[in-house]
């Protein structure tokens, strides 16, 4: 069979790959149709060019292993643009270029680099088929690992094409891996054109540009425009014993639980009164009001690029069932048997491993056999709790939108906003410790406002005032809470349990929002009453652990909010007056 070799009709789609073959000059076309033979095709010749290896077929079938340059292991922010005609409409917090300029000096490093490689085009949905709000995106890539890894993500092949029909709206998409050098490595946006151009690395959130790319930074873009939301939200429903559907959304900057809780399994005395859990999105929430005045979501990939560090069959089984089959690793250790393994798996730590460089590994190694930032991207139809909703084009009416940081300190376990602007507060003064997935700064707070810091496609002050706009557009809004899994004691460990037991405050949260559970105003925000928050059967976790977990120290507080204005001072020519009015007020009620 003749494989590639299947061109769309869509004329804008053969006039963009034309030009584009134009200039980077490739031996070959390979046009992307989806199909299962052509899967099977591009593993083989994928394992042929030493890019996968397949792994042990037994225990992981259709599995396979990749590494990637050491110097190419997390996105770059410093090295990400986004390209608009005026600087400010990018804001302070994103690194900007001139389109021209960028245009420019991108065309000469793609002169001629696909000499001697294969072009591949891959046309692909964000969202579910016939959904209003999925979007349609071509990317041309020289990497047989962004394809396969593409074809895991998205719902990638004639069905965009199908989606599209002939018109020419959806995004341009042009990556090449060049030579894989950090001195030529750029991520560019030109969200006026509804285009990215990334060259020099073959890292996932870099590279799979429907992911960070399209479905935030130009998705935000073009969110603002048309009156919807793109968020770096998971997306899960609660089901309680009687049947009741709450469907949650939740942000939390890159690698702190996102996947986790997406795909939380209730402790024993939920599961065993009927309480579940089934997810949905496990990233990224695109969501626009509904005409019954909820807002609407849908999560726009179709799998799930996890962090495999700390996956285990505690931490999170779905995850580890999710991938164990039809799964992409890339940057894990190999066992002698071609099995994976990374810090945090089950079981014994194997005696001889070859690490995500290549080289011989024993745990007297100094080194960690994975890199903190290695990945499975594994198919969402494996997650043994996906829920059906993840394919229903109509989204899902959200009932709560919790935001979240990885904070040692101050943050309480869990409050609620007073109001939809309070909430918008919260969100945009958010902080947390740096973590692995982007290079640089680890453990630092930074104010990470709505988790999108790296991913708001415009000024985030603007941003903020968007959410604001959409307060006023959703007649029945989200209720908004935050949530740390992460504050510690005075010993510096963990006081909640997390992971499962996050369900005890997922139904605080849904019983808020069903009028089923009373609550208590601090100047904060509400909180649970604490003889009513359900710590029953938790092992050495007590009323004054809880009361721990939830304490407003106000000199910790004091600090917090020296650290908030640092941002709010940042984005002061934009920043929307009622998050000043907001922040006075939390000032006042602390005092
Ligand atoms: O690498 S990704 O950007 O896709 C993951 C993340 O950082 O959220
Ligand atoms: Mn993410």
């Amino acid at each position: 069979m003749n494989f590639g070799t299947t061109q769309p009709t869509n004329q804008a789609v053969l006039d963009f790959v034309r030009t584009t073959a134009e200039v980077t000059k490739p031996d070959q076309i390979f046009w992307i149709d989806g199909s299962e033979a052509e899967k099977a095709y591009l593993y083989d010749l994928a394992v042929k060019e030493g890019v996968l290896m397949k792994l042990n077929q037994e225990k992981l079938p259709g599995c396979y292993y990749g590494r990637s340059n050491p110097n190419d292991v997390a996105r770059v922010e410093n090295l990400t643009f986004i390209c608009t005609p005026r600087k400010e409409e990018v804001g302070p917090t994103n690194n900007w270029a001139a389109p021209a300029e960028m245009y420019a000096k991108l065309n000469g490093l793609l002169a001629g680099c696909m000499k001697g490689r294969t072009l591949y085009v891959i046309p692909y949905l964000m969202g579910p088929a016939g959904s209003p709000l999925t979007k349609v995106g071509i990317e041309i890539t020289d990497s047989i690992m962004v394809v396969l890894n593409m074809r895991i993500m998205t719902r990638a092949g004639a069905v965009a094409y199908k989606h599209l029909g002939e018109s020419n709206d959806f995004n341009r998409g042009t990556h090449s891996m060049l030579d894989i050098n950090p001195e030529r490595r750029y991520i560019a946006h030109f969200p006026h054109d509804n285009v990215v151009i990334s060259l020099g690395s073959n890292y996932g959130g870099n590279v799979l540009l429907g992911k960070k790319c399209l479905a935030l930074r130009i998705g935000s873009f073009l969110g603002r425009n048309e009156g919807w939301m793109a968020e770096h939200m998971l997306l899960l429903c609660v089901e309680s014993p009687e049947g009741k559907k709450n469907y949650v959304a939740a942000a939390f900057p890159s690698a702190c639980g996102k996947t986790n809780f997406a795909m939380l399994i209730p402790p024993a005395k939920y599961a065993e009164k009927g309480w579940k859990i089934t997810t949905i999105g496990d990233d990224i929430a695109w969501m626009r009001p509904g005409p019954d005045g909820r807002l609407y979501a849908i999560n726009p990939e179709a799998g799930y690029f996890g962090v495999a560090p700390g996956t285990n069959m505690k931490s999170n089984p779905n995850a580890m069932i999710s991938a164990s089959k039809d799964t992409i690793f890339t940057n894990v250790a190999l066992t002698e048997d071609l099995d994976v393994w990374w810090e945090g798996k089950d079981g014994p730590v194997p005696a001889k491993l070859t690490d995500w460089k290549g080289n011989p590994w024993t745990p007297d190694s100094k080194e960690k056999a994975a890199h903190p930032n290695s990945r499975f991207t594994a198919p969402m139809g494996n997650n043994p709790v996906l829920a059906p909703e993840a394919n229903d084009p109509h989204g899902v009416p959200i009932s709560a939108i919790i935001f979240g940081g990885r904070r040692a300190t101050t943050m309480p376990l869990i409050m609620e906003a007073f109001n939809w602007s309070h909430g918008v507060y919260i969100g945009a003064s958010m902080g947390s410790e740096m973590t692995a997935a982007a290079v640089g700064g680890l453990g630092q707070v930074r104010r990470d406002p709505m988790a999108m810091l790296p991913f708001a496609g415009y000024d985030m002050g603007e941003y903020f005032g968007h959410w604001l706009e959409m307060g006023k557009e959703i007649a029945n809004p989200p209720m908004i809470f935050n949530v740390n899994w992460f504050r510690k004691d005075k010993d510096g460990n963990f006081m909640w349990p997390g992971f499962g037991e996050n369900m005890r405050v997922l139904k605080w949260i849904v019983d808020r929002c069903n009028g089923a559970a009373k609550a208590v105003e601090t100047a904060v925000g509400r909180m649970p009453v604490a003889e009513e928050f359900d710590i029953e059967g938790l092992k050495d976790f007590t009323a004054e652990t809880f009361a721990e977990c939830q304490k407003i120290d106000k000199e910790e507080w004091k600090n917090e909010l020296l650290l908030q204005n640092e941002m709010f001072l940042k984005l002061y020519k934009t920043l929307p007056k009622e998050l000043v009015f907001e922040r006075e007020l939390l000032a006042s009620r602390l005092s």
